[in-house]
C-alpha cells in the first residue's frame, strides 16, 4: 500500500506488516504516517485475524530518521509529536494478536515499534535498545512507558539512561523479547504462531483488551472490566461454537469463525 510500509494477508488470516526503507528502515515522517494507515487497515479488515510486524531479514528498524530530525525545531516536533505517538498507539490497539519478528537492530523508535506488539520474537543476531540519550533526547514513542511496564523500572532505566543495546539472549532474560530463533526462521515462526491465534475465537479481542486496558486501572476497576468483557463474549458466535463443541466432542476441537 504505502511506499515503505505494506500489508499482505495470507489465506490463514495472518497479515504481515512489512517495513522496507533501505538501508536501515529509519522511520521518517512518511513511514510514520504509513504505519498509522496500516494500523487502521489492520484494525478494520475482518479478513485479518493476527498480525506479524517485520522489517525484513536484515534489520527491524534503526529508529526515527535522525537525518530528518536533525533539521527540525521545537515547533515542528511540538506540532507533529502527537501524531507520531498516535500512530504507535493505533498499532498497540489493533484488536488482534500482534507479533513483532525482529531480525538485526531494533533501536529507538524501532524498539518502540516492536513494543507495540503483544509478543516479540527475536533472531539470535538481534540487538535492541533505546539509544536516544546518546543523541541528547529521550525515547518519544513508548520507550519510557511501554518498555518500563514490560521489563520493570530498573531494566528500563539501564537501557534508557545508558543508551546501550542488549542482545537477543539478554533481551529474553529481562522479558524484552519472548522467544529467540535463528535469523532464517524467526519470521516463519512468528507467522506459525500468528496462524494459531488467527484460528482462535473472537474472545481473543476481549482478552487483549482486558489485559492491556485492565493493567492501567486499579484492581477493583480492572476486575469489573474483566467481568464486562467476559459477559460480552456471550454476544459472540464463537462462544456458542466453543461450548457446543466441548459438550459434543471434548476440549480444543472448536472451529471458530472470529465472530
Ligand atoms: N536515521 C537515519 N539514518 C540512519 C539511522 C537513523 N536512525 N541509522 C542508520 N542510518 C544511516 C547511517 O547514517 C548510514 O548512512 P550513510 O552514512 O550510508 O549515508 C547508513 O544508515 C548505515 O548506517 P551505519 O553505517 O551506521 O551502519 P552500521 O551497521 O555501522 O550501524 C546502527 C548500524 C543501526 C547500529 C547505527 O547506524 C546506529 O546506531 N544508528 C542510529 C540508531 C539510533 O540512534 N536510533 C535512535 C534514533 S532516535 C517521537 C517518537 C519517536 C522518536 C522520537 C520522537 N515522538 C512521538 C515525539 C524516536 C527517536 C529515535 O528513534
Amino acid at each position: 500500500m504505502g511506499e515503505f510500509v505494506s500489508v499482505s494477508t495470507d489465506e490463514h488470516g495472518v497479515a504481515t506488516l512489512r517495513l522496507d526503507r533501505a538501508p536501515m528502515n529509519a522511520l521518517n515522517s512518511q513511514v510514520w504516517s504509513e504505519l498509522g494507515d496500516a494500523a487502521a487497515q489492520l484494525t478494520d479488515d475482518d479478513a485479518v485475524g493476527a498480525v506479524v510486524l517485520w522489517g525484513g531479514p536484515k534489520i527491524f528498524a534503526a529508529g526515527a530518521d535522525i537525518k530528518q530530525m536533525q533539521g527540525m525545531d521545537f515547533q515542528e516536533f511540538f506540532a507533529h509529536g502527537g501524531a507520531l505517538q498516535q500512530a504507535f498507539d493505533a498499532l498497540a490497539r489493533i484488536p488482534k494478536v500482534t507479533i513483532a519478528a525482529v531480525n538485526g537492530y531494533a533501536l529507538g523508535g524501532g524498539c518502540e515499534l516492536a513494543l507495540t506488539a503483544d509478543f516479540r520474537y527475536a533472531a539470535d543476531n538481534a540487538k535492541l535498545g533505546q539509544p536516544e540519550i546518546l543523541l541528547g533526547v529521550i525515547p518519544g514513542a513508548g520507550g519510557t512507558q511501554r518498555l518500563t511496564r514490560l521489563v520493570g523500572v530498573q531494566r528500563a532505566k539501564e537501557l534508557v539512561y545508558g543508551g546501550g543495546m542488549v542482545d537477543a539472549q539478554e533481551a529474553l532474560a529481562i522479558g524484552l523479547v519472548d522467544r529467540v530463533f535463528g535469523p532464517d526462521e524467526v519470521y516463519e515462526r512468528a507467522v506459525e504462531a500468528a496462524r494459531r491465534y488467527a484460528a482462535g475465537p473472537y474472545a481473543l479481542r476481549m482478552a487483549k483488551k482486558a489485559i492491556d486496558e485492565g493493567r492501567e486501572l486499579d484492581l477493583d476497576s480492572a476486575l469489573r472490566l474483566e467481568t464486562t468483557l467476559f459477559t460480552a463474549c456471550f454476544a459472540t458466535e464463537d462462544r456458542r461454537i466453543g461450548m457446543d463443541s466441548f459438550v459434543a466432542n471434548g476440549p480444543g476441537k472448536a472451529a471458530f469463525v472470529r465472530r
